[in-house]
């Protein structure tokens, strides 16, 4: 089967089944007059996919984010409306399929969520690929050396692209290939291979749990690269799988961090644990696993300061936060999360650099993917730190915070490729 039919197969449900389910789902919540009525609107705009129901707001709500920041294209159906990311709406429509539905349903909205965070970069490396089709309509070592730039100004990190162009070339010999058309499949097949490296399993990396009581992920990252933001939309989605979390603001060093970190967990609904400014991050967590055991929760997430200005500090705290967490639980932090932006390219990967020589960091947590023209950041940092990325930022909403997927990613990166091969074909 052809690379990208297999990814239309794994990511994209039919139209009329999804319709079916949405209408499934209005039936179950008759109660609920606004969420028919909303519905009725959005049949009678014919829009496709299932979740614009959910997330569109209600009457007279407020709506949290902005998103008229982050300028995104219009034509994108599915998932395109801000709404109050906590709306009660969201959780009970979206819970409403049976439990055959969920798989479907969940593939379909992470596609469309990749999909719609990467359409910065999508659109920079489609139009550039088109580009290079177009000049070179047979492969030779010209349309290489210029499709090795491309990959490298979306980021992809040098030595990436020099492993990427090789087994290219290779590939397309094997093939014999020789129209560069038929070159972007092989592309977007070997950006995945690229990613999982020699492991034969294309396993998704969840987050790492305690078998048999508290799991503690302690975050870690320079200042604004989205810990608290990521941490607060964690916390929501563990809380939303039925588990019990906590959150310990070890942030104690910028004024409004506590605070903010306690304004995500009030809408989260759960519980966090907060000390006055300037105290102690290291006694923070303490208190925080204190109470995490004594509430028997399930999830511990520990917030801290990231002033990189002052790196002996930061990372001598960092590993007295991380030795009180050693000495409560034993085998945790389950995950040591570096959190990287990004929007700052190479900058992420020396910021990596320098936090995986202080802690252990089991995972990165990229952000804002969806404000860069060069998310093939995150092939880089694959590639360069062996490190996985485990999450990804796809937007400011609640929702948008996904495990990372190479398969959805590289959907998102080829989505309008894969849907123009599409009709083509369907037009022969
Ligand atoms: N567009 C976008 N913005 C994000 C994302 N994650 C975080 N942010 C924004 O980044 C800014 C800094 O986030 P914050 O959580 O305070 O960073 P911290 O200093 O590391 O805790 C905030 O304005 C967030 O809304 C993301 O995935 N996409
Ligand atoms: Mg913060």
């Amino acid at each position: 089967m052809s690379f990208f039919k297999k990814l239309k197969e794994k990511f994209i449900i039919e139209p009329e089944i999804v319709d079916e389910k949405k209408e499934d789902d209005i039936e179950s919540s008759e109660e609920d007059k606004e969420l028919e009525e909303d519905a009725e609107l959005q049949d009678s705009a014919q829009l496709e996919g299932e979740t614009e129901v959910v997330n569109e707001p209600e009457e007279g709500q407020e709506v949290e984010q902005d998103e008229g920041s982050i300028d995104e294209p219009v034509g994108e159906t599915v998932d395109e409306q801000a709404g109050d990311p906590f709306d009660e709406a969201y959780d009970e429509t979206y819970d409403a399929p049976g439990e055959n539905d969920m798989d479907v349903l969940q593939e379909e909205s992470i596609a469309s969520k990749f999909k719609k965070g990467l359409a910065k970069t999508r659109n920079s490396f489609t139009t550039k690929i088109n580009d290079l089709v177009a000049k070179y309509r047979t492969v030779d070592e010209d349309f290489f050396e210029e499709l090795e730039e491309v990959l490298i100004s979306a980021d992809v990190g040098v030595n990436a692209v020099m492993e990427m162009i090789e087994e290219l070339e290779m590939e397309v010999k094997r093939r014999n290939i020789k129209d560069t058309s038929q070159v972007k499949e092989v592309i977007s097949e070997k950006l995945v291979e690229l990613y999982y490296g020699e492991e034969t399993e294309e396993s998704i990396e969840e987050l790492s749990q305690n078998p048999d009581g508290l799991t503690i992920y302690l975050f870690v990252g320079v200042n604004g690269v989205g810990k608290t933001t990521t941490i607060g939309k964690l916390a929501h989605q563990l809380k939303s799988d039925g588990k019990k979390v906590t959150l310990a603001a070890g942030d104690t060093f910028r004024a409004g961090a506590i605070d903010q970190l306690d304004e995500w967990g009030k809408r989260a609904g759960v519980n966090v644990i907060k000390h006055s400014e300037g105290s102690d991050p290291a006694a923070v967590i303490y208190d925080g696993i204190k109470s995490a055991k004594s509430k028997d929760a399930d999830v511990l997430i520990c917030d801290t300061a990231g002033r990189l200005q002052n790196k002996v500090n930061l990372m001598n705290e960092l590993s007295k936060v991380k030795r009180v967490i050693e000495r409560e639980v034993p085998g945790a932090p389950h995950e040591v999360l570096l959190v990287l932006d990004a929007t700052t390219g190479q900058n992420a990967m020396s910021q990596a650099k320098t936090f995986s020589e202080a802690t252990d960091v089991s995972g990165i947590v990229l952000t804002k993917l969806d404000g860069t023209a060069k998310g093939g950041i995150v092939l880089a940092i694959r590639n360069e730190l062996q490190i996985p990325v485990k999450l990804v930022g796809l937007g400011e909403k609640v929702t948008d915070l996904e495990t990372f997927d190479a398969n959805a990613f590289v959907y998102g990166l080829f989505a309008d490729m894969i849907e123009e091969q599409e009709t083509e074909q369907e037009e022969l």
